[in-house]
């Protein structure tokens, strides 16, 4: 796939000189001010950002300040583009953050070179942050990215005094599932289930995540327990009505989920373990009176 490198600069023809150098290498966007750049970058995620120092409204230090306090575009690798060279200007770019700079007069093989490195660089730190973080099976989070998140939403909650929800969900009679159609059709009725959580996600800040097995887990921010049940049957019903035959359940002709539901303003007292314990108990009520259901 094609990189996008973004080029922040106040000056037209360094934008115009950068761009003709850079035009088979990437997808080229630019911005001539810090705030359009900002916007631009959120919007666009692109693969490496080039940052002028000097620019009238927000200088490049400023600019580059915020991309780093911005967690979806903090990876996002900064060149430093600069008149002045000089050892203090150096360190000023490398401690803002920046990866590398490249000082003026521009040179065409320098610059393509510095870029190729940091997108290839880029590239790998992408794919080894998607081989930590996701499911390989289903494309979700995994539980590790789940662990890490919860526990910032937890802080977050608990600072607000707002009410977290939890949502443990498990395959009904998943092992008959796949003695009777074989793994391989077991693991494409999870991504279908995976896909169908992601389905049902309606607010930014929701997160589905596999947590294990046959087992999902979404995290519910601001929302009380008359929500979090509403969440619940809803998931229930939406995987039932994706009508994916499982003539062994004892449950019904299709495949079934249970939830698992818990709504807590989390204090001093609550960490991770004590919520998903909450969804657990849950969980085994919702499958002990008959699963297809949600509990809290
Ligand atoms: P219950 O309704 O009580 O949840 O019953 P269950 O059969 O779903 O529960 P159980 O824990 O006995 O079985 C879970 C099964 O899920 C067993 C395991 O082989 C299967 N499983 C776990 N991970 C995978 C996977 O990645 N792919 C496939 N195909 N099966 C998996
Ligand atoms: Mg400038
Ligand atoms: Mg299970
Ligand atoms: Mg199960």
């Amino acid at each position: 796939m094609e990189s996008t490198i973004l080029i922040i600069d106040d000056n037209p023809d360094t934008i115009r000189l950068l761009s003709v150098m850079l035009r088979q290498q990437a997808r080229v966007l630019f911005a001539t001010n810090g705030m359009a750049g900002l916007e631009i970058a959120r919007a666009q995620r692109p693969n490496l950002i080039l940052l002028d120092v000097q620019m009238k409204s927000m200088d490049g230090f400023a600019v580059c300040e915020r991309i780093m306090a911005d967690p979806d575009l903090r990876h996002c690798p900064v060149i430093f583009v600069t008149a002045s060279g000089g050892v203090e200007s150096e360190i000023a770019c490398l401690d803002a953050g920046a990866v590398d700079f490249i000082t003026k007069p521009l040179s065409g093989p320098v610059v393509q070179a510095r870029v190729r490195t940091h997108l290839r660089l880029q590239a790998a730190l992408a794919s080894l942050d998607n081989l930590a973080h996701k499911d390989g099976l289903t494309g979700l989070h995994n539980r590790r990215y789940f662990d890490e998140q919860m526990a910032l939403e937890i802080a977050r909650h608990r600072r607000q005094g707002a009410a977290l929800g939890v949502a443990l969900v498990d395959v009904d009679h998943f092992k008959l599932y796949n003695d009777h159609y074989g793994h391989q059709m077991g693991d494409e009725c999870l991504r279908a289930v995976a896909q169908a959580l992601t389905q049902c996600t309606r607010r930014p800040g929701e997160l589905v995540a596999r947590y294990g097995g046959e087992e999902f887990v979404v995290l519910l921010p601001n929302s009380c327990e008359e929500e979090v049940l509403r969440y619940g049957d809803w998931i229930c019903r939406h995987v039932a009505a994706l009508a994916l035959p499982h003539a062994a359940s004892p449950v019904a002709r299709h495949v079934t989920i249970s939830a698992g539901l818990c709504s807590v303003a989390p204090d001093i007292e609550d960490g991770p373990a004590s919520l998903l314990e909450a969804a657990d108990k849950a969980l085994y009520e919702a499958k002990r009176s008959g699963r297809n259901r949600a509990c809290i």
